[in-house]
């Protein structure tokens, strides 16, 4: 648990994935999707659940977005379920990669170094090399390929919204949306960043666009961020990318639910609203770690009981 008290070194985080591995045979699965543009792995882990899905529960509705399943099923069987879990889309997000961290650690053991502020502490690119030798990395959240180059993202290199000479010319954001459209029973996607305080759905890069599954997920989203605020009293607000936040095109989001059809596609900004911003103090990282987790296994059982 002294784990998480502490942001670790990309080195550091490798060690506990491989420990997690050893110790945890059975339940996880690490492996690497290829390597970043400076030859880093880009790891992933699978954790499984040990709980077959049961049948479909009949809903009712409570009040207008709050719908609970009853005691009576269909009595069909379930597909198989995924969900995907993202982080460290930006280097300086931090807190992106400790929540993460963190639900790996509380999934498996429940269910089966520099620390100074540098100007690398605020990188948020990739590192790989644009048309001007001065200005490095493309903005892997704004590469992604649907709807690429419409607005809310940079073509100047040395903006921190880069979107790059054309979609999935970042290596990092090819490599992730391979892996994602690899995985036939993906139902949810959810890529966290900081900070704000939301969870958003599509679209980003129109703000007229409205999803086909719009009711479903603002039903998620209203829910989600209820569990979460249940925990330590956080606010989070919900409502799609271009409204809640700004225009972004090219974002990871809006190319999961568009192009890989993974229907339960969200962003979400965790801690804080700005006090600490991007430098969110590590005694944060547990508390932000239990309320999302909170968000997370109520998305999990909506789509388990819905889908
Ligand atoms: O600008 C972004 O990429 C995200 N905000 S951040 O401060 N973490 O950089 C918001 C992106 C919303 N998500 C997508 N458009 N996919
Ligand atoms: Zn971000």
């Amino acid at each position: 648990a002294n784990y998480h008290a502490h942001y670790h070194t990309y080195d550091e985080i490798i060690t506990f994935l491989k420990n997690i591995s050893d110790t945890y045979p059975d339940l996880v699965q690490l492996f690497s999707i290829g390597k970043t543009y400076e030859g880093r792995d880009i790891w992933g882990i699978t954790i499984k659940s040990k709980k077959a899905r049961e049948p479909t529960k009949l809903w009712m509705k409570i009040k207008d977005y709050f719908i609970t399943p009853s005691n009576s099923t269909n009595g069909k069987k379930k597909k198989e379920m995924e969900l995907i879990m993202h982080g460290g889309q930006h280097a300086r997000e931090w807190i992106s990669v400790a929540t993460i961290t963190y639900f790996i650690d509380t999934l498996c053991s429940k269910y089966g170094q520099d620390k100074h502020i540098t100007k690398d502490r605020m990188w948020r690119k990739n590192r790989q090399p644009t048309s001007f030798p001065f200005c490095t990395g493309i903005d892997l959240n704004r590469n992604w390929g649907y709807e690429w180059n419409r607005g809310g993202s940079s073509p100047n290199p040395c903006s921190e919204a880069y979107m790059g000479p054309a979609a999935f010319a970042a290596v990092e954001t090819k490599l992730m949306a391979d892996f994602v459209a690899s995985r036939q029973h993906a139902m949810m996607y959810i890529d966290f960043h900081s900070y704000s305080q939301l969870w958003m759905s599509p679209f980003g890069s129109d703000c007229n666009e409205r999803p086909k599954d719009e009711e479903d997920l603002t039903e998620l989203s209203l829910g989600a961020t209820r569990a979460l605020k249940a925990v330590h009293g956080t606010s989070f607000a919900a409502g799609p990318v271009c409204k809640i936040i700004y225009q972004a095109s090219g974002g990871s989001l809006d190319w999961t639910y568009a192009v890989a059809n993974v229907k339960y596609s969200f962003a979400a900004e965790l801690r804080d609203v700005g006090q600490y911003g991007f430098l969110l103090p590590e005694n944060q990282i547990v508390p932000s770690g239990e309320e999302t987790l909170a968000a997370v296994l109520f998305a999990a059982q909506f789509i388990n009981e819905r889908e």
